[in-house]
């Protein structure tokens, strides 16, 4: 299973599952990096907001110089920033410095937001008031275009965009000459985004699911039908969590930076049907009740389109 690929819509393969950096404590993303690929990851996913991505390169070279695996045999995901979305080629050219590396294997636009578009590297600015600094109006579809002329250049191999709700990819798809190839978003059974992972099934979209196990402390690993499934079939409530998105066609970002957990991770198992129906099941039961759980909220209030309030 950790070897399970899904084939995105450039024809390249993408791992079914990938070390996730987001929140990853300075000091100890290289080590993890390498712990990964050592144990078999075969996917990386970075961004430039996470501030880390110099120690992801690091992990990366020592990874390539000690054998352990080739550039090509690692796919990296990285994200344009909100305060590079009117200068698309400018933040790839960034984050490939920091990580050490010519290309990217999949460029993604992180939010579809706009911050300082004039500044330096301060990735969440403030305005002299103290308040963030957020242009809410920018044209999200300009940036795509900027995206897509990215292609060309061979920085990267392919790019797509994350945290787009249904509305945002109706008001981008129209215009898209390349379609993009990933929305990575927020999933778990307890926040099943449905209409979104729909619309990018019905248009070749793949979806990459961050924040599987929710939060520290996530009421996930407790919740019935989760416990059940785990007690069922002899694992851990996370392995049944980060399964959960294989039988779903999604690949899943596990984020640790413990070895243990890291190995222990990869360690997915196939969720049979009655399975999934215990989970779906319970989703439904969110939904309509409105108790659907969001881990990571959309930033700064900007209304992006979910149809979950939470
Ligand atoms: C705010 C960052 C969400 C995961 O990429």
């Amino acid at each position: 299973m950790a070897n399970k690929t899904f084939k995105l819509n450039t024809g390249q393969d993408i791992p079914a599952i990938g070390l996730g950096t987001w929140q990853s404590e300075p000091g100890k993303v290289r080590e993890a990096v390498v712990h990964a690929l050592k144990a078999g990851y075969r996917l990386i996913d970075c961004a430039y907001c996470y501030g880390n991505e110099q120690e992801v390169g690091q992990g990366l070279a020592e990874a390539f110089a000690a054998g352990i695996v080739k550039r090509e045999e690692v796919f990296v995901v990285t994200k344009v920033w909100a305060t590079y979305t009117t200068r698309c080629a400018l933040g790839l050219q960034k984050s490939l410095e920091n990580l050490g590396l010519e290309y990217v294997d999949l460029f993604l636009v992180h939010w579809p937001l706009l911050m300082n578009p004039e500044g330096n590297d301060d990735r969440f600015p403030k305005l002299p008031n103290g308040e963030r600094d957020i242009i809410r109006s920018h044209n999200h579809v300009d940036t795509w275009k900027q995206m897509e002329a990215l292609l060309a250049t061979g920085k990267t191999k392919a790019i797509g965009v994350s945290n787009y709700s249904k509305r945002y990819l109706e008001q981008l798809l129209p215009h898209a000459t390349v379609v993009p190839a990933v929305n990575q978003i927020e999933n778990h059974p307890a926040l099943p985004q449905q209409e979104i992972v729909d619309l990018c099934k019905e248009k070749g979209i793949h979806i990459m699911a961050y924040s599987p196990l929710g939060s520290t402390g996530s009421p996930l690993f407790t919740a019935e039908p989760v416990v059940k499934i785990a007690e069922k079939r002899g694992v851990k409530p996370s392995t049944v969590l980060l399964s959960y998105h294989i039988p779903r066609g999604s690949t899943v970002l596990a984020k640790s930076v413990t070895r243990e957990r890291i190995e222990e991770n990869l360690k997915l198992i196939d969720l049979d049907a009655d399975d999934m129906k215990l989970l779906n099941d319970w989703s439904d039961k969110l939904t309509r009740e409105g108790q659907l759980m969001r881990f990571v909220y959309p930033p700064f209030g900007v209304d992006f389109g979910f149809p979950d309030k939470s």
